[in-house]
C-alpha cells in the first residue's frame, strides 16, 4: 500500500466513523399545571413542572446510542439480535464489535423509514442507561451513573436530583395522557386522545376526529412511524404523540416494582389505552416486540451555549486548516461537542474546540477541492444537550503565491509572517 492508498484508506475510516455520530435530539412538549389535583383513579398529580417527549424514542434515536457504545463489545447488552430478526425491530448490525471491525447500526435492511418508528426489544434498564447516557452528554458518555444509580437493582435504583433526561414517573406520565391542562382542577380524559371513549383502532393517519385513532389490538401487526395518526389530530392535552398504543412505554414505576408499563401497544387491546389500566405483568429485564420508551426530562434545562466559529480563515491550496471554535461558552456548564459546517456540508462531531483538516479531509468530508470563499460555521452543544449554530465566517482558499508575489510581500516585510500551515491568518 503506498502513501496515497493509506490516506485514503485513513479518510474513509474518518467517514464511515463520522458518518455513524449524529446527536441525539428529543423533541419536547412542556406539561405545565404543577401541583394538579390526581384523578379518581389516585394518579396524575405532578408538583412541578416537567417536559415529556413529544413522541415514542426511535430506532434511529436508538441507533445513534448503539453506535456510541456498542460498538467494540456490548456489555450490557444494549442490542437484541431480535431487532433485526423480529419483523417489528428496525436495527440490523453489521461488523465483528472489535476494535478493529466495530459493530456498526444501521437501518434494517437500508430503509431509512425504520428510523421513524420506535425502537423495540429494550429493557427497562436499557431505557435508563439510554437517559443516563444523554444525561452524560452523549458521545463516549457513561450509561452507570447521571440520571439513575444503580441500574440492575430493583431494590436501589433511583433517580438522581439532577437528572437532566429520564424516564417519566408514573404520575408524570399519566398526567401528560389523560390531563385536560389549564389549571389544577382540570379534570381528566379516559383516553390520551382527549377522549372518554376508546380512540378507533384502524391505519394511520385515522380518521376518527371525536376520540382519535391509534394502533392498537393486533390491527397492524406492527408498529408505526411516530406521530403519524394525524386526523384529529391524535394528540393528548399537552400535545404528545401516541401514548395510546403504538407501543408499550416504560416508566420509572415498573422498574421499582415492576408495576406498571403504561399505554397499550399495537399488540394488545384497546381497553389498555384507558387510564384505570397499569400493566403489572413485566420486570424491567423484559424485552419484546411492543414494548419501548418515552423520555422526560426537568421542564427548565439550563441554558444554552453560544457558538463562536472563530475566522475569518485563509488556506493556500493543498494545506491544513485549523479551524478554531474555542471562544464558544457555555455559561451554566460545559460544551461536549463541535461540529463544523463548511459551504453546507456537516463534519463530523468533534470533541475539541479546535479542529484541523487536511486538504484530502476538506475534499473527502466537505467537498471543498478548488479554490474560493466558502462559508464556515460550527454547532456546539452543552453538557445539557442544549445546542446553538455560530454566525457564518468564511474560509478563503487561495492558491500558493508566486516567487514575484513572495518577492513583493519581501520587500513588504510581510514574508517573516509566513510559516507554513500552522498560521493559517497571514494572508489577511
Ligand atoms: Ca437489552
Ligand atoms: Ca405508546
Ligand atoms: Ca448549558
Amino acid at each position: 500500500m503506498d502513501g496515497r492508498e493509506r490516506l485514503a484508506l485513513a479518510v474513509g475510516l474518518v467517514l464511515a466513523l463520522c458518518v455513524a455520530a449524529q446527536a441525539v435530539t428529543i423533541e419536547w412538549v412542556t406539561v405545565g399545571d404543577a401541583s394538579n389535583n390526581p384523578d379518581d383513579t389516585g394518579y396524575g398529580t405532578v408538583d412541578h413542572d416537567y417536559r415529556i417527549g413529544k413522541y415514542e424514542v426511535t430506532c434511529g434515536q436508538y441507533r445513534e446510542f448503539l453506535n456510541a457504545k456498542a460498538a467494540v463489545g456490548d456489555p450490557y447488552g444494549l442490542y437484541n439480535s431480535k431487532m433485526t430478526t423480529d419483523a417489528r425491530g428496525g436495527i440490523q448490525r453489521t461488523g465483528s464489535g472489535t476494535v478493529g471491525d466495530p459493530w456498526v447500526y444501521s437501518p434494517k435492511g437500508g430503509d431509512a423509514s425504520w428510523d421513524d418508528r420506535p425502537v423495540v426489544w429494550v429493557s427497562g434498564w436499557d431505557a435508563a442507561r439510554l437517559a443516563n447516557w444523554m444525561h452524560n452528554g452523549q458521545g463516549s458518555g457513561d450509561t452507570e451513573t447521571g440520571a439513575y444509580a444503580n441500574i440492575g437493582n430493583q431494590a436501589t435504583f433511583a433517580r438522581q436530583p439532577d437528572a437532566l433526561i429520564f424516564l417519566p414517573s408514573e404520575n408524570e406520565w399519566y398526567k401528560a395522557a389523560y390531563y385536560k391542562a389549564g389549571g389544577t382542577d382540570a379534570g381528566y380524559w379516559e383516553y390520551p386522545t382527549q377522549s372518554d371513549h376508546q380512540p378507533t383502532v384502524q391505519a394511520p393517519p385515522g380518521t376518527d376526529l371525536v376520540n382519535g385513532s391509534a394502533n392498537c389490538n393486533m390491527e397492524l401487526w406492527n408498529t408505526t412511524q411516530i406521530g403519524a395518526y394525524t386526523a384529529k389530530p391524535s394528540t393528548s392535552a399537552y400535545g404528545t404523540f401516541d401514548q395510546g398504543g403504538n407501543v408499550w412505554e416504560w416508566h420509572e414505576t415498573a422498574i421499582t416494582t415492576s408495576y406498571g408499563l403504561r399505554g397499550s401497544s399495537w399488540g394488545y387491546v384497546p381497553s389498555a389505552m384507558a387510564a384505570a389500566y397499569r400493566n403489572k405483568y413485566l420486570a424491567p429485564t423484559y424485552e419484546g416486540y411492543a414494548v419501548g420508551i418515552r423520555l422526560a426530562s426537568p421542564a427548565f434545562a439550563g441554558d444554552p451555549p453560544v457558538a463562536d466559529a472563530g475566522g475569518a480563515y485563509h488556506l493556500l491550496t493543498g494545506q491544513s486548516v485549523m479551524l478554531d471554535g474555542s471562544a464558544s461558552a457555555d455559561p451554566d456548564g460545559s460544551i461536549v461537542s463541535w461540529q463544523w459546517e463548511i459551504d453546507g456540508a456537516a463534519g463530523p462531531v468533534e470533541t475539541l474546540s479546535i479542529a484541523t483538516y487536511s486538504w484530502a479531509q476538506l475534499h473527502a468530508l466537505f467537498g471543498i477541492s478548488s479554490n474560493g470563499v466558502y462559508d464556515v460555521r460550527v454547532e456546539v452543544t452543552d453538557d445539557q444537550g442544549l445546542t446553538d449554530w455560530s454566525q457564518v465566517t468564511t474560509l478563503t482558499i487561495a492558491p500558493e503565491p508566486t516567487t514575484l508575489t513572495l518577492l513583493v510581500l519581501g520587500g513588504l516585510g510581510l514574508l517573516r509572517r509566513r510559516r507554513g500551515a500552522s498560521q493559517p491568518r497571514e494572508l489577511a
